[in-house]
């Protein structure tokens, strides 16, 4: 395929099955952690990790970062550990979310959520035990890497996890429920932080990995800030219009809890077409890298039409 300003348009990839692509990606990532985090003594604390890092989800995370790390040139081999590391991340940022203290959640990723199951204290040690590991994983079993690369993929996963990412946007997302005159902007800053600072992460680690250039890194980031949001929208939209069953978890949280969300302030219709509008300009970012693009571009537009 030729890199033109429509090769990014889902018509002109006729050769390349998403679906095919994700289901083959999604089994060597539950492989792959699966054997990252094996039993050990205390048995209850690495039953609670396991219990929630293998309970399926669509391993959006780590997929990206494998995908990028393959178009700079690089390999699955290379960017394995850090995949495995990013949803570990994710996994104990969904189970805090979802203690009683912050969202309060009963369900997540279709099975009972993880204090649920273990109580309160070994949901809050899981989770703290997968972030800390996730760190030891990626320093530990990345192989055939430069360690000044492997450096900076360290420092950008503490960025995202931390004040200045997903902690700091959960921490202004708390004080904003029941706000009703929370603005466009503050909704922007949790968005871009709660979500959009690990996806980001993902992209931008996958392609340090394979050693991408200052430019390539700058067009990585532009791609993921903008699938980050567009992300966040549709999520907001799928709150309201998908069913516990499609979501894994409860639908109409974000009403119940009195948040302000895109389809709040902007309406559904609106909403979906900034989220498309946002895909399109993640895509046009990856215009120069011609065929190698197709996951990044496929994985992009799979974000706005998916139903969970
Ligand atoms: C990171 C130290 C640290 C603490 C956590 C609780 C918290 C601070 C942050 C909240 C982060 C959060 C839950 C963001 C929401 C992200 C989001 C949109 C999750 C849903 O992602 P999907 O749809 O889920 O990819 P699956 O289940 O498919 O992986």
């Amino acid at each position: 395929m030729v890199a033109t300003d429509n090769a990014h348009k889902p018509g002109k990839m006729a050769s390349f099955d998403l679906m095919v692509y994700l289901k083959a990606r999604q089994k060597l990532c539950e492989d792959a952690l699966d054997k990252s985090l094996p039993m050990s003594y205390p048995d209850k604390i690495y039953e609670s990790m396991r219990y929630s890092l293998l309970a399926g989800g669509k391993r959006l995370r780590p997929i990206l970062c494998l995908a990028t790390c393959e178009m700079m040139g690089g390999t699955i081999e290379m960017s394995m550990p850090t995949a495995c590391a990013v949803e570990m991340i994710h996994t104990m940022s969904l189970i805090h979310d979802d203690l009683p203290a912050m969202d309060n959640d009963d369900y997540r990723r279709g099975k009972l959520t993880n204090h649920k199951i273990y109580g309160d204290d070994i949901a809050i040690l899981a989770g703290d035990g997968l972030l800390a590991y996730a760190f030891e994983y990626v320093a530990t079993r990345t192989q055939n890497v430069p360690l000044d690369r492997l450096l900076q993929v360290v420092a950008r996963l503490g960025r995202a996890v931390g004040a200045a990412g997903l902690v700091g946007g959960q921490v202004v997302d708390l004080e904003s429920e029941g706000k009703s005159d929370t603005t466009l902007e503050t909704l922007t800053f949790i968005h871009n932080h709660k979500t959009g600072a690990l996806l980001e992460a993902c992209v931008v680690c996958g392609g340090i990995i394979a050693g991408a250039s200052p430019d390539d890194i700058q067009k990585l980031t532009r791609y993921s800030q903008n699938i980050g949001l567009a992300f966040q929208i549709i999520d907001d939209i799928l709150d309201i219009t998908a069913t516990n069953e499609q979501l894994g978890k409860t639908a109409g949280k974000d009403q119940k809890a009195q948040k302000v969300t895109y389809p709040k302030l902007w309406g559904l219709e609106e909403s979906q077409k900034q989220a498309e509008k946002l895909i399109e300009e993640a895509c046009t970012e990856l215009n120069s890298y011609g065929e190698k693009a197709q996951p990044l571009i496929a994985l992009a537009h799979f974000i706005t039409s998916r139903n969970h």
